[in-house]
């Protein structure tokens, strides 16, 4: 049997999946959770678990944090082989971290439905360190093998091919976890690794380890609220807040909720080539739930309304603050039907079964006749990426109090990004809307007409 690269991103996301949950028994409860709230809510439809629709029971995304230009080349060749492709620039500058990253996923409609699979990469900004650690950095990095030979040997073999037979696919997979795998022993001494970590944690996360270990894979589910309130009666330890947008009839962007990182055991050596042993914190368990992707005058709105509930909610608990956003969220229409006039959220458009009995419309007709016709139904389409405030929440949220660094002044590089990656980096927004108009133009061919116009 030969695979293509929607195979090969399955095969992989399950692959990681089973990995992580041997290292972190937490995660394998949080998949149980998300069993559990998803087949209650199904039960309350009438519906069973096995119903639970496709993307649903195998989506995930996960995060790794990476040391140089020349790793982040490396990791572009292995996930185009998945056929996931940079979308997205986020700054971690606003938070106060010395990185930048992208997020490699699918990109058509097709490959979004067999597995929307997506890993949000960042990267150190070695101009940001400071000039006395910088050197200590590098040297360390220089001498770090994230790629098996074997794998660059497969990875510039696959290229050349569009399919993989299966042995070779499996030898594949097994080469790559290397890459993501947590190792409990430090790669430099405990010396050098508290100097790292006093210059910023997220240093020490990456520089002190022979791999890029995956830091949190995250499932999706159909209620997060639930979610939330299963973690807490179960004793995990979940963050007080959900992150992203409140809950509303018409779910937008993403929510997401975290347990904490975990303390984790490390050896180190002493310096005089002794094991000790320390501890590190950067793994952690993170679930979320998807909503539709809006359009650059959605974002606005989102962005304006968060931080207007921000500032409003200076200093308030979790619970008051999801009080605060519900309130300032309520500017933000919430029927599909305005979302959609008012241009907030891209939907992706079908013709009907009525449509196939063949109503004469003129060959020039508008986007609102078809729907009120019946001709044409739509339905949101599903945000993909990440949110840019959430992912700096849960950056901070996860960090040792004493860690929350000032601002870094400096400005967002996305050309610096594009460059040590060797490509660009698509506009998610873009990538949408592309989305909405492929939708539309199948709707115009498939009844035959001339335009569609009057589209948002
Ligand atoms: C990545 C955090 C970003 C999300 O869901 O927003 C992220 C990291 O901690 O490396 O995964
Ligand atoms: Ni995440």
């Amino acid at each position: 049997m030969a695979l293509n690269a929607d195979d090969l991103r399955t095969r992989f996301s399950e692959a990681l999946s089973e990995m992580y949950r041997a290292e972190v028994p937490l995660y394998g409860e949080l998949l149980q959770i998300v069993r559990d709230v998803d087949g209650a809510v199904l039960e309350a439809q009438g519906k069973q678990l096995e119903d639970r629709p496709l993307r649903n029971q195998l989506e995930r995304h996960g995060a790794i944090r990476l040391g140089t230009e020349h790793e982040l080349r490396a990791i572009k060749r292995l996930f185009a082989l998945f056929g996931m492709h940079p979308v997205g620039y986020y700054d971690l500058t606003a938070v106060g971290f010395p990185l930048h990253g992208t997020a490699f996923r699918p990109l058509t409609a097709r490959a979004l439905d067999k597995n929307p699979f997506r890993v949000f990469t960042t990267v150190l900004r070695h101009d940001l360190l400071s000039p006395s650690i910088r050197e200590t950095v590098d040297k360390i990095l220089k001498d770090r093998n994230l790629f098996s030979p074997r794998l660059c040997e497969m990875i510039a073999r696959a290229e050349r091919e569009s399919t993989m037979p299966a042995q070779e696919a499996n030898d594949l997979i097994f080469e790559s976890l290397k890459i993501f795998k947590w190792h409990s022993r430090s790669t430099v001494s405990m010396n050098a690794y508290a100097r790292l970590k006093s210059e910023h944690p997220m240093v020490a996360d990456i520089a002190c380890f022979p791999s890029a270990h995956i830091n949190h894979l995250t499932p999706r589910t159909l209620d997060i609220d639930l979610v939330q309130q299963e973690m807490a009666r179960r004793g995990l330890p979940a963050k007080d807040a959900i992150e992203g947008p409140p809950p509303r009839q018409c779910p937008i962007l993403l929510r997401q909720t975290s347990f904490k990182a975990l303390e984790e055991r490390v050896m180190f050596d002493d310096g005089h080539g002794q094991a000790v042993p320390g501890t590190h914190t950067a793994r952690f368990g993170e679930v979320e739930q998807r909503g539709a992707a809006v359009t650059n005058k959605g974002r606005e709105l989102y962005d304006q309304l968060l931080s207007f509930a921000n500032r409003n909610a200076a200093n308030v608990s979790g619970h008051q603050f999801d009080h605060v956003l519900y309130n300032s969220f309520r500017k933000f229409p919430d029927t599909w039907e305005e979302l959609r006039v008012g241009g907030l959220v891209y939907f992706c458009y079908r013709v009907t079964g009525a449509a196939k009995l063949g109503v004469s419309v003129p060959q020039q007709v508008s986007l609102d006749r078809l729907l009120d016709l019946g001709l044409v139904e739509y339905e949101p389409i599903v945000y993909e990426d990440f949110l840019p405030f959430s992912a700096a929440g849960i950056f901070k949220s996860n960090l040792p109090e004493e860690s929350n660094r000032p601002h870094i002044d400096c400005s967002s590089n996305v050309t610096e990004l594009e460059r040590a990656l060797g490509c660009q980096i698509l506009n998610e927004i873009d990538c949408y809307r592309k989305l909405q108009e492929d939708s539309l133009e199948r709707c115009r061919a498939e009844l035959g007409l001339e335009e569609i116009t009057g589209v948002f």
